[in-house]
């Protein structure tokens, strides 16, 4: 049985997730829109890998008897300057996340929660590969420049990194 407050918290994460999925997918759509196939494929991915770490939260919830809450999301950003800019912020994003969960691990553990702790592991762990896999894109990007040329081959790299490479 979860606490309140848990409940509360966890909640919070599970509609963050939400915005992360939704975040990705919106960035995915401005990279289709400017010609970076490859990119557009790779956050569509992970936009549903987002909608699983949300799916985690809700069957988390469910089966310790609380109540997974829907709350309002709000939308993503849409404008960006670069694909540089699109990951630059991808990666911060992560950091945020990486930091939500964490308080969430630390809330969990200070109120004796060792269930819902042992059950954040898996975030901890998945943090540590979301924030490499978002930084390993990031400084590809630094190195390779910002002419058309360059862009077109992390492009195709980005492609060969989802399930449609
Ligand atoms: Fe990208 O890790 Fe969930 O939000």
């Amino acid at each position: 049985m979860l606490t309140q407050e848990m409940t509360q918290k966890l909640n919070e994460q599970l509609n963050l997730e939400f915005y992360s999925a939704n975040m990705y997918l919106q960035m995915s759509a401005w990279c289709s829109d400017n010609g970076f196939e490859g990119a557009a494929a790779f956050l569509k991915d992970h936009s549903q890998e987002e909608m699983q770490h949300m799916q985690r939260l809700f069957d988390y919830l469910s089966d310790t008897g609380s109540l997974p809450l829907l709350g309002f999301i709000a939308a993503p950003p849409v404008e960006f300057e670069s694909l540089a800019d699109v990951f630059q912020q991808t990666y911060e994003h992560e950091q945020l996340i990486t930091r939500q969960i964490n308080e969430l691990a630390h809330a969990a553990m200070t109120a004796h929660d060792y269930s819902t702790f042992n059950f954040l592991q898996w975030y901890v762990a998945e943090q540590h590969d979301e924030e490499k896999l978002f930084k390993s894109v990031l400084d590809k990007l630094a190195l390779v420049g910002n002419s058309g040329k360059s862009l077109f081959f992390i492009d195709k790299d980005l492609k060969k990194m989802s399930t449609a490479g």
